[in-house]
């Protein structure tokens, strides 16, 4: 069955992200009124994302959690005046209200960070739209507990590490996705970068692409911006080192989106939108040379 989203197009999909949130670590507060999230939203869209990841709750470390009505709030006027627009609308949000409601304003895909362990009624919503013949996709990402808990959920003593954990509860999320009536033809798995994670189980994840694909669901990566990305890019004149500031991690973002385009991820999520389909062009040109048959 052909699927607007989700059908093979040989490199990634770009989806840009909008987080309509005081706190988020990496552009929280910038975009908090709705119409500063609708200008970057659009913004993304004109620079060609593919889809605009609307959040509104921050997932940063020890982030206070919004409540349902916050997050409606938030979320809702952004959604509605972007589909409005016609630009191609993901909901992040680990919450069934949430989703319900924007999947009705037009969203067309759930992005639950937690893979619906948080709010399994999540699975729910996106079941009955497929009961209901949608295309509307679910991504379900790898996680373990709510932000300001989950360093402590950052141990992987398993047989295989870290790989092996993740692609066994990514499973888990996909098979009870697929138990509570949601098409599995329509799911994206996402190994969830930092999340209960530490830089090192970050870096093995990204290195074992090809095994998070052998669960035979497109996968999307978010590395955008992420701490592991700072600490990589240390200044280690400093004692301690002193990790790139933020703003500072783009060109090392766009050689992990150029990484994963190579490995045949499906989607990168990203801040940059232009930096990423810039690296995204590379690969496909590449590939049309027979840059990977070498
Ligand atoms: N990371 C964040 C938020 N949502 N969703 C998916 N699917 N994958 C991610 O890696 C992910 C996400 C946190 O980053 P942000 O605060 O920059 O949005």
């Amino acid at each position: 069955m052909s699927h607007p989203l989700l059908d093979p197009r040989g490199t990634p999909r770009v989806m840009g992200v909008l987080n309509v949130t005081p706190d988020s670590f990496s552009d929280g507060g910038r975009w908090a009124d709705v119409d500063a999230a609708l200008a970057h939203g659009r913004r993304l869209a004109a620079e060609g994302a593919d889809l605009v990841d609307v959040g509104g709750e921050s997932t940063r470390p020890g982030a206070r959690r919004p409540d349902v009505a916050e997050e409606l709030d938030r979320v809702l006027p952004v959604v509605t005046g972007l589909v409005a627009d016609g630009v191609a609308v993901s909901v992040d949000t680990m919450r069934a209200e949430v989703a319900a409601a924007a999947v009705a304003a037009g969203a067309q895909v759930v992005n639950d960070v937690s893979g619906g362990l948080a709010d399994p009624a999540v699975l729910d919503v996106v079941a009955d739209a497929h009961r209901a013949s949608s295309d509307l996709v679910y991504v379900a990402m790898h996680w373990r507990a709510h932000s300001h808990e989950m360093t402590g959920f950052a141990s992987y003593d398993g047989p295989g590490g870290v790989v092996a954990g993740v692609v066994a509860e990514l499973g888990d999320r996909l098979a009870a996705a697929v138990a509570a009536g949601v098409g599995e033809d329509r799911v994206v798995l996402d190994p969830g970068l930092g999340f209960a994670k530490t830089g090192d189980h970050n870096w093995s994840l990204l290195a074992a692409l090809p095994a998070l694909e052998a669960l035979g669901r497109p996968l999307l990566v978010g590395a955008s911006r992420k701490s592991f990305l700072g600490s990589l890019l240390a200044d280690t004149t400093t004692e301690p080192p002193t990790p790139r500031d933020v703003g500072e991690r783009e060109a090392a973002n766009v050689a992990v989106s150029t990484l994963a385009a190579c490995a045949g991820v499906w989607g990168l999520r990203v801040h940059d939108v232009r930096a990423s389909l810039d690296a995204v062009a590379v690969v496909r040109r590449w590939r049309a040379a027979g840059g990977d048959r070498a």
